[in-house]
């Protein structure tokens, strides 16, 4: 019997992966929730999972995987269920060129817009020196100077451009993309669609200069079709903040 248990946050950015990828399997998973915003995977408890204090880890049979997109690929190849990765070889290498570039040079750049604006404003009001002892348990030094500027709205204006130029970019190349074919890497839906969708799923709400009906048709009607997936809607409802109950107002902007 197959024991899987993925720890997660919330469906977005890095969690959502391989939430949504077990959905659409159809595997079974115990979910165990990592409140980020109370740091909880810096605790013991969740470093005897992953040392390295990042979420999502997933759990099978007691083998300990990290590393999001890499999570989708195992379960994709480890479990019965729909493909989620083209047979033609051309679009397996079109579905691995949007994983990277998102995991790589775009993903970033949300994060940080996101940081900036979500988390941070969500914790700075606690306690200085809770916080403090917080971050110092956090054990990567790179997400101890991402949560330190996010709580002290420390983000400079030049790496906020960088990341407003390539947010802008990133869109108009999606745009484009999606005129093309009706899913990201190919003419069906697989990991890409998953893996950019978990990023850019509130672009109507997050981006509204950049992306909406009038200026990405192409991202709106994907959108669409992507939110209305059986496995989209059950991997949603297992968000506990805002974050996820924003689905129905982006269903509306959708079809507006
Ligand atoms: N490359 C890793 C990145 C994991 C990562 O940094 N996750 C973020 C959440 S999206 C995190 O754990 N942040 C918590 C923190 O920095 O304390 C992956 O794709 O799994």
């Amino acid at each position: 019997m197959d024991a899987v248990t993925l720890y997660h946050w919330e469906p977005n950015a890095n969690s959502g992966k391989p939430m949504l990828a077990l959905m659409e399997k159809g595997v079974p998973f115990s979910s165990h929730y990592i409140d980020m915003l109370q740091f909880d995977q810096h605790k013991p408890e969740y470093l005897a999972i992953n040392p390295q204090g990042t979420i999502p880890a997933m759990t099978h049979n007691g083998l300990v995987l990290t590393e999001s997109t890499a999570i989708m690929e195992y379960v994709n190849d480890r479990f019965d269920g729909p493909d989620l990765m083209p047979s033609d070889a051309r679009d397996r290498w079109r579905v691995r060129w949007w994983m990277k570039f998102m995991d790589q040079w775009l993903g970033p750049s949300f994060s940080m817009i996101g940081w900036s604006v979500f988390v941070g404003p969500m914790v700075r009001q606690r306690d200085p020196a809770e916080l403090a002892a917080a971050i110092e348990r956090i054990p990567l030094p790179e997400r101890r100077v991402a949560w330190r500027k996010a709580i002290n709205g420390d983000f400079s204006e030049s790496e906020m451009a960088e990341s407003r130029r390539r947010v802008g970019l990133g869109i108009a190349k999606l745009e484009e993309e999606l005129g093309k074919r009706p899913y990201v890497g190919s003419h069906e839906y697989s990991l890409a669609d998953i893996n950019i969708f978990n990023s850019t799923y509130s672009l109507p709400l997050s981006q509204p200069d950049l992306a909406g009906k009038d200026k990405t048709p192409n991202i709106m009607r994907w959108l669409k079709r992507v939110y209305t997936r059986d496995a989209v809607k059950r991997t949603w409802a297992m968000g506990k903040t805002d974050l996820a109950n924003r689905y129905g107002l982006i269903m509306a902007e959708i079809e507006a």
